[in-house]
């Protein structure tokens, strides 16, 4: 009793408001209920305008208390809406959480491909041996791919059933074709040595030797089991002024050692011929255990670098001698991976490819 006595109208007033705020679940509806007690014909505003009716010593008094109350809703509204406001961000953050704990999803690291890894392996065995490594264009002028390796104007190769032509010419009208070999990159990488070294040449001084690997994409028109359009070679030069088929010899059984990791094997060298070489041979390896064990397997060609490919090179053929070697890494990763058909590397089947990861 004594309590409710006490209570005057304001305090009510005050209490309604800052129950009704406290209720708002929205901010819309704490602006609804603001507008019940301050808007224009609200609670507070009402009492306001009753002000003028009364007379001039109860209006001061009667003015600050509802001047006092209204401060005090104003109050309890602010305080409602950095409620609802802290209440509506909290559900932003549970909605948005991440679970930064979680281990993350694999993006799939993926991987060299073999015939990529088998050209990497052959660059690191031939570096460790002293040779450079030269890359270079894919499209090639025919004096590049045929002329300057002594491929006769009339020789099958050049032939359009087993070259690609490209319908444009060079700047300088020369015909274009997709380089059969990367020996073209080779007599790039000799004739720029060559030039690099004139001068100690005229002088009669010994020129560095040349050694350098071309590996790389090759094209010929021929498709089956054993042949893809697009295969790869890496073709190997070693000339000095020295230069023998002993070191040749060496250089490519050490080459076999390193590449299939075994010293259980025989090398054999049977004539051939090349019109880049002469004289020529093909290189077969017999592995005398493991599950090639037995059988002569072939896996490059070679020779001594023909005169007339020297003199291309603008070197004389009297002085700077040494060999030549191709070899297709396809094969040698058919070989060492025990693939028996070329055309799945070629094919991007994952379910292939995954498997040399
Ligand atoms: C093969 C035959 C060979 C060469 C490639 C070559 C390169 C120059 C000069 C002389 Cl610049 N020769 N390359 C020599 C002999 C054989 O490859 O059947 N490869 C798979």
């Amino acid at each position: 009793m004594f309590l409710i006595q006490t209570m005057n109208d304001l305090e009510l007033l005050v209490e309604a408001a800052v129950a009704d705020f406290g209720a708002a679940p929205s901010p819309a509806e704490l602006e609804n209920a603001k507008a019940r007690f301050l808007g224009k014909s609200g609670r507070v505003t009402e009492l306001l305008k009753g002000l003028g009716a009364l007379p001039p010593e109860q209006k001061k008094t009667r003015g600050a208390e509802i001047n006092q109350a209204k401060a005090r809703i104003e109050a309890a509204l602010q305080a409602a809406r950095e409620k609802l406001a802290e209440v509506e961000l909290a559900a932003q953050l549970q909605a948005e959480a991440l679970d930064v704990t979680l281990p993350g999803r694999g993006r799939g690291v993926g991987g060299l491909h073999p015939v990529s890894r088998t050209i990497e392996r052959i660059e690191a065995i031939f570096a460790s041996m002293g040779f450079d490594v030269a890359e270079g264009p894919e499209i090639e002028t025919d004096w590049m791919n045929f002329t300057a390796l002594n491929s006769p104007e009339n020789h099958p190769a050049r032939s359009m059933q087993d070259t690609f032509y490209v319908d444009i010419d060079d700047a300088q009208g020369r015909a274009l074709n997709l380089r059969t070999h990367t020996s073209p990159m080779q007599v790039r990488y000799a004739r720029a040595h060559a030039a690099r070294h004139a001068h100690e040449i005229e002088a009669g001084l010994a020129m560095p030797e040349i050694r350098v690997i071309a590996p790389g994409r090759t094209y010929r028109v021929d498709s089956d089991a054993t042949h893809s359009p697009m295969f790869h070679q890496c073709e190997g030069l070693w000339i000095g002024e020295n230069v023998s088929f002993k070191d040749l010899k060496f250089v490519f059984s050490e080459f076999v050692r390193q590449f299939f990791e075994t010293d259980d094997f025989d090398v054999r060298f049977r004539p051939s011929f090349f019109p880049f070489t002469e004289p020529s041979a093909e290189i077969d390896i017999a592995f005398r255990s493991g599950p090639l064990a037995g059988k002569w397997l072939e896996v490059a060609g070679s020779g001594q670098v023909h005169p007339n490919v020297v003199r291309n090179y603008g070197l004389d053929p009297e002085r700077h001698i040494g060999f030549a070697f191709g070899m297709g890494p396809d094969r040698l990763a058919m070989l060492r991976y025990g693939v028996s058909d070329l055309r799945l590397f070629f094919e991007n089947d994952l379910r292939f490819l995954t498997q040399f990861k």
